[in-house]
């Protein structure tokens, strides 16, 4: 049996619109990579022919040592008590990745403060070798996590994490030769592939699909506008007064400041920000929620105090939204799209 070099997937040459297509044998990489390298397109869409369940099971039953890639925007969603619990026993090098993207004026040090926390607090049972936060740019990362696996004489490791926490992107860092395939697309890569570098066996495997998570339930275009790849420029606001703001028709957000307060989007550079007055809010939404066309439907959702002068809103596939000095705050989001209120990160 013949696999993908860039997706794992088994090849196959009878029926196009299936995965793992070419039209010869002989061939290296599947139709579907080959488009998604060079023309950026999926062909087909297989977001939703991976099941969590059955990822989450195949890594853990295999015992070996785990590389845990994590969207350094996606932290919540990402370190989930499934994952957590697949991952019990074993050797974790636990990798935060797109640092690039935060600006460059967060403090680094408030981050690993918050990323050490997080882990102490909710990684229990595993044993966690090392913390490495990156990104795709990072020359030294390499270097770094060879040094782990040399210190800790592990040979085969395992690269797990959420669709598109950029796994592949990750291996193909420390490989020579063929690439696997990387892409925007959620599931981009389909099976679990084995690429052997010298001594060392690295292990790709799909993404982990997280349903809270907003790319899923937008179209090709929209996926392309909320995803975030290059730094984010936040959008900062000052407020007075209670005030709404709209990401869009993805998100709406009501925020009642303690005096004076403000609220920071961490979100893709190419979405725009309405604010309101908050009486105003419910009739801007009613107006405006067919302009973007989406399938969204924003709940109407409950209160919530804020205790922490500085807080953060995570919204799973859309972004952070930072909260300093504010009373109250009602997310109105999609049902499916997970949001978590947490201590600040950022
Ligand atoms: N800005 C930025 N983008 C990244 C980084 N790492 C990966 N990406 C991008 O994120 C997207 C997903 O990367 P992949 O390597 O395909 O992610 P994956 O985890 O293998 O995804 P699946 O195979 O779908 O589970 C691609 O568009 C990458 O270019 C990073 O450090 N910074
Ligand atoms: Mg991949």
């Amino acid at each position: 049996m013949k696999r993908c070099l860039g997706c794992g997937v088994e090849l196959q040459n009878e029926d196009k619109r299936k995965k793992g297509y070419v039209r010869s044998l002989d061939q290296d990489y599947c139709m579907r990579c080959f488009r998604l390298t060079h023309y950026g397109d999926s062909l087909i869409d297989l977001r939703l022919d991976i099941k969590r369940e059955d990822v989450l099971h195949a890594i853990k039953t295999d015992k070996r040592p785990v590389a845990f890639i994590v969207d350094i925007m996606n932290i919540e969603s990402a370190i989930s008590n499934d994952m957590i619990d697949a991952l019990r026993g074993r050797e974790v090098v636990l990798i935060f990745n797109k640092y690039d993207i935060l600006p460059k004026y967060i403090n680094s040090s408030k981050i690993e403060e918050y990323l050490d926390a997080f882990v102490s607090e909710k990684m229990q049972g595993i044993r966690v070798i090392d913390v490495i936060i990156t990104h795709k740019y990072d020359d030294h990362f390499a270097e770094l996590f060879l040094d782990t696996l040399n210190n800790h004489q592990i040979s085969e490791i395992m690269f797990c994490g959420n669709v598109n926490a950029g796994k592949s992107t990750i291996i193909n860092k420390l490989i020579e030769g063929s690439k696997l395939t990387v892409s925007r697309f959620p599931s981009t890569t389909l099976d679990f592939n084995v690429i052997k570098q010298g001594d060392l066996t690295f292990i790709d495997t799909p993404g982990i699909v997280d349903e809270g998570d907003l790319s899923l339930y937008v179209d090709e275009k929209e996926l392309k506008r909320l995803s975030i790849d290059k730094t984010i420029r936040p959008q900062i606001f000052q407020l007075y007064e209670a005030q709404s703001y709209f990401v869009e028709s993805l998100l709406w957000l009501d925020v009642l400041p303690k005096d004076k307060g403000s609220v920071v989007f961490f979100v893709s550079n190419n979405l725009s920000i309405h604010r309101t007055k908050m009486a105003k809010a419910a009739g801007y939404y009613d107006r405006h929620r067919d302009d973007y066309k989406l399938k969204l439907q924003l709940d109407s959702a409950k209160e919530i105090g804020i205790n922490d002068a500085k807080t953060e809103i995570e919204v799973d596939g859309l972004g952070v939204i930072a909260l300093n000095n504010i009373a109250k705050i009602v997310v109105h989001h999609d049902k499916r799209n997970k949001v978590t209120i947490r201590k600040a990160a950022f």
